[in-house]
């Protein structure tokens, strides 16, 4: 089994600015933190002055009371299960015809320990239908892929909470549960302002308790930060681990009295968490049960300037519901392939 520390290490995208790199960083700077975050937060001020909250199937001043005291919201029913059929459909196609297509996935099986992320046309069919399989950034191929993701139940919740234009960073979707030990998630995804992140954990199919759901720690965001041995960012310098990070977050969430708790949604739901949410995948008591879910993780305008994987060129922008998502600039003809969703 590839490591959780050689696994992390190639999830991570540092894109720091450099006198961020050269400190020892122990916590967010306070002056940088989204504005509900901060101690003179008026959230009843703050809505009175937005008017997207009146476009919401839910009352916008309760959800941001809520994040700011547990560090999550669930939004009941926020994403049309069509989109989310019309989504699956389109894996089932990469996976049938996967000698056609680039898109990546990142494999932690024994026998990819060297190489874990490759392209589908190189992988065969049985491993892409199994576990230990998450397939990256899909957004990039697919038309509804995107409708999802900037999908404004979500977004323009993310535009409140980051008081800025949200820019979506990166996707992971999931036929079976992660397993993933216990972290949050600015450790590893880091924008140039790492307190500007959040993500998205959307239901493609209601959750099995034997699945090996999310779980999380509600409150678990103001926790103090774990010290990777250089800091709060875990990176090649780093002299402790991932397995470390687990084990630190679950004995001070017990410490400080904070129960976990089990994601049990239904298609359709979402679950969306602050960048300090400690939270991670349950054992899978069923392997034949399947949790597909669609994790996307979003920053700030102020925070991500530029795709990832070429920090130093101007972005091409795809934006729907006021949010911009990045056009992946290392496979442009691959962008869209899976255009149904634009009749939906
Ligand atoms: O869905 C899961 O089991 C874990 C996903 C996760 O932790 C993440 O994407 O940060």
């Amino acid at each position: 089994m590839t490591s959780i520390l050689t696994k992390l290490k190639t999830v991570a995208k540092q894109v720091l600015r450099p006198e961020q790199k050269a400190k020892y960083i122990t916590e967010f700077a306070y002056d940088s933190l989204p504005w509900i975050d901060k101690s003179d937060a008026d959230i009843d001020a703050f809505v009175k002055q937005f008017p997207a909250a009146k476009e919401l199937p839910y009352d916008l001043g309760e959800k941001l009371l809520f994040w700011r005291e547990n560090g999550y919201v669930i939004l009941g029913q926020a994403i049309p299960t069509e989109w989310l059929d019309q989504l699956w459909r389109e894996i089932e196609e990469l996976i049938e015809h996967h000698e056609k297509y680039q898109t990546q996935v990142r494999i932690d099986l024994p026998e990819y320990q060297a190489n874990p992320v490759q392209p589908v046309k190189d992988v065969p069919k049985s491993v892409l239908n199994g576990p230990f399989l998450k397939f990256n950034d899909f957004h990039d191929n697919s038309v509804i892929g995107k409708k999802i993701m900037l999908h404004k139940n979500i977004v323009t919740f993310l535009e409140a909470v980051f008081g800025d234009k949200v820019i979506a960073m990166q996707s992971l979707l999931f036929k079976y549960g992660s397993q993933q030990p216990t972290h949050q998630d600015f450790a590893y995804v880091v924008s140039e302002i790492p307190s500007h992140l959040a993500a998205a954990w959307i239901a493609l199919e209601d959750v099995h308790i034997d699945s090996g759901p999310l779980s999380y720690y509600p409150g678990s965001h103001k926790i103090k930060k774990f010290d990777f041995g250089n800091g709060i960012f875990f990176n090649g310098k780093s002299t402790l681990n991932p397995n470390d990070f687990a084990k630190y977050l679950d004995a001070a969430c017990q410490r400080a009295g904070l129960k976990k708790k089990t994601l049990l949604i239904k298609k359709g739901e979402v679950l969306i968490w602050h960048a300090a949410l400690a939270h991670g995948g349950e054992e899978i008591r069923n392997p034949a049960q399947t949790r597909k879910s669609y994790v996307c993780h979003y920053s700030s305008e102020k925070a991500y300037k530029h795709h990832r994987q070429s920090p130093t060129t101007e972005p091409v922008r795809r934006t729907m519901n006021g949010a911009d998502v990045f056009v992946n600039p290392t496979m442009p003809d691959q962008e869209d392939i899976f255009d149904q969703g634009k009749m939906m």
